[in-house]
């Protein structure tokens, strides 16, 4: 990819819509925009970008220049270098909206010396010409993909460069600590000792601590991004559907009192607090000689297998023994830290004389659920956002949370390094070893905002861009 070739690509999705952008960046962006676009709809009165200033909109038409077919109205926006999203200068054409017309426009660009886009290759120069660092440019991507409240907030804070301050912050921390150790070096032979090793290294631990504790952040980060497979599963009967649909407020599974009811699995989207939840309803785990159900059992155990989180479905209005039956079930087969355990139908409990002396004793610590009373639906509701760790966490907060696996991994690499330089200093090595590690550090974490990175890098984070940013 030569980063001096002038690119284009539409900017907009495909479809149609009241206008679609279509960008260009690069050197020969003014020329090749003068060879098309014209003031009038004669191809008479030329337009040029010398005479004009940056960050301007102009009217005006395109025009096939090898047949001279007028191809729309568009407005052009300018903007000249350095003062563009890539750095370099760039037009953006407002056409209208629909496939049809972009894809014109774009081949008339594609004629003229112009070459496609790749995915993310806008944002990218962005990146390369000093714009934004890599850190930003993947938020870039993120806020695209955004899909709740926390997610765009966390990206747009990345954009606004809180992750990048960080690594700076933490950069100057540790040059701080390496001119110490250095400056150390420097009056070892004249046998001065300036900072104890105790102290570098207590620096060290305490920058350490810090890092790890960001470093924790990527649980909550991940449920943030990402969102959480929420899987309910229970026996046949036990409320399942009935609680996916009260969850969604729609009546999107079948209910019935028929054991058996559902067969596939049904999957919808529920937003709680701003995370996304991806709720999936299954069919009830029981042996059968059903063809179809046996089918979506084994759907059901592959969605338990993939889930984040399970809500398991005890019906606390059967037999005591069944419960005790369905209890044992649970714990033998599902992992506590990914599941909550939850008696349904709490409202038919005492009807069917299970009361606390005779009946089923429920653990107080366990939820009872009606959503007939719509009782506990509310603790529900509580107690999964706890079991994703985001309670805990105010997302709106400035603290950093990292939601990105390629800065968690830099970090955990930094922290390495920083333990290399403790052990370093524990066996008494010379100041020159301490900071070899310490160096390290100072590179792993440039490889979150791109100082020190390597092509596989750049390419891997830009090919998942979409195409025209
Ligand atoms: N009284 C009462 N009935 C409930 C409650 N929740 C569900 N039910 C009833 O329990 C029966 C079974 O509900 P479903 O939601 O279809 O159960 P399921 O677990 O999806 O069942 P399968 O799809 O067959 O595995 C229905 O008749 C519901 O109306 C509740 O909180 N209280
Ligand atoms: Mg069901």
């Amino acid at each position: 990819m030569n980063l001096y070739d002038t690119i284009s690509a539409i900017s907009t999705p495909m479809g149609e819509g009241g206008i679609s952008v279509i960008r260009v960046s690069g050197e020969n962006t003014f020329a090749v925009i003068e060879k098309i676009f014209f003031k009038d709809n004669l191809m008479k009165k030329k337009f040029t970008f010398a005479d004009e200033s940056t960050h301007t909109i102009h009217f005006g038409y395109i025009f096939d220049n090898k047949n001279k077919n007028l191809t729309d109205e568009v407005l052009i926006s300018i903007f000249k270098n350095p003062n563009s999203y890539t750095g370099e200068d760039v037009v953006e054409i407002s056409s209208h909206g629909g496939s049809f017309i972009t894809q014109k426009i774009l081949n008339i660009l594609l004629q003229n010396n112009i070459r496609h886009a790749e995915p993310g290759e806008f944002t990218k120069r962005a990146f390369l010409n000093g714009r934004i660092d890599l850190s930003q440019a993947e938020a870039v991507a993120d806020l695209i993909k955004a899909k709740t409240d926390s997610a765009h907030s966390s990206s747009i804070k990345q954009l606004e460069g809180s992750l990048s301050e960080f690594v700076k912050k933490t950069q100057q921390d540790i040059i701080n600590i390496v001119s110490l150790v250095e400056l150390e070096l420097d009056f070892a032979e004249e046998g001065l000792e300036f900072v104890k090793k105790d102290e570098i290294k207590l620096k060290v631990e305490t920058l350490n601590s810090k890092l790890e504790k960001i470093i924790s952040s990527y649980i909550t980060g991940k449920v943030i991004r990402e969102g959480v497979n929420l899987v309910i599963a229970g026996k046949p009967n036990s409320g399942k559907s009935s609680l996916f649909n009260y969850l969604l407020n729609h009546n999107r599974a079948i209910v019935s009192e028929i054991a058996g009811t559902t067969r596939d699995y049904i999957e919808e989207n529920l937003i709680l607090k701003g995370i996304l939840f991806s709720l999936i309803d299954t069919a009830g785990l029981r042996d059968s000689d059903d063809e179809i159900e046996s089918e979506g059992i084994k759907r059901s155990f592959k969605k338990i297998r993939d889930a984040d989180l399970i809500l398991y479905l005890i019906d606390s209005s059967t037999d005591e023994n069944i419960i005790k039956e369905d209890e044992k079930y649970f714990k033998d087969n599902f992992y506590e830290e990914k599941s909550i355990l939850i008696y349904s139908k709490s409202d038919l409990r005492n009807k069917n004389n299970f009361n606390n002396k005779n009946g089923v004793k429920i653990k107080p610590d366990k939820i009872e659920i009606s959503l007939l009373k719509d009782e506990s639906i509310e603790t529900l509701k509580n107690e999964m956002l706890k079991k994703v760790a985001v309670s805990e966490i105010n997302t709106s907060s400035n603290e950093i949370i990292l939601t990105n696996l390629r800065h968690k991994i830099c970090l955990e690499k930094v922290v390495t390094s920083l333990n290399e330089a403790i052990a370093t200093i524990q066996t008494g090595m010379s100041g020159e070893f301490i900071s070899v590690d310490l160096r390290n550090a100072l590179k792993h974490l440039g490889e979150i905002t791109g100082e020190t990175t390597n092509d596989m890098i750049l390419e891997n984070i830009f090919r998942n861009f979409c195409i025209g940013k």
